[in-house]
């Protein structure tokens, strides 16, 4: 007879042998770069190692989504992490840009069935990106790959 236990699927953040690639966007890359290395470090200090992660560039976060589509969809990666900064104060078109690369990397994970790690951060100004890129309200990059790896370990389970 099955005991009576509820089934709980969760990922642990062991990130031993994950394959993870990490698209950034080269647009306000000072920022991104340092998103980029919180990432980086975050995946080693759980356990994985660098040489199984790969780095891919695009010029902003509007090319995010082309990239981190063909990427979850090569077999390749246990997820895929976007990061990227968009400055809303910056330009008109910026809140465009976020809309439209949110919705599109929500679809990849769901078509590819890799999960996709949404790292783009958005703000009014540059002392909120300098926040969330390592200063005081921590490194969004690391956030995202935390995700990444408690993502793909969940994957396995589903
Ligand atoms: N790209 C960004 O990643 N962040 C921004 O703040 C930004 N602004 O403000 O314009 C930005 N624009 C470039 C855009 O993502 C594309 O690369 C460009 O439009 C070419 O398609």
């Amino acid at each position: 007879m099955a005991k009576d236990e509820l089934t709980v699927l969760e990922g642990n953040l062991s990130a031993a042998g994950l394959k993870i690639a990490v698209v950034c966007a080269r647009f306000n890359e000072f920022f991104v770069s340092k998103l980029f290395s919180g990432a980086v470090d975050a995946i080693v200090r759980h356990g994985g190692s660098r040489g199984n992660i790969t780095q891919a560039w695009v010029p902003g976060s509007f090319e995010l989504p082309f990239a981190v589509s063909k990427l979850a969809k090569s077999g390749k990666y246990d997820a895929v992490i976007a990061l990227g900064v968009v400055i809303q104060g910056a330009t008109a078109h910026a809140s465009t840009i976020y809309s439209q690369v949110s919705k599109s990397l929500a679809q990849i994970g769901m078509e590819s069935g890799v999960p996709v790690i949404y790292g783009v951060v958005t703000v009014e100004n540059i002392e909120q990106a300098i926040e969330r890129s390592g200063t005081k309200a921590g490194n969004r990059g690391a956030d995202a790959a935390v995700a990444a790896i408690e993502m793909a370990n969940l994957n396995k389970k589903l």
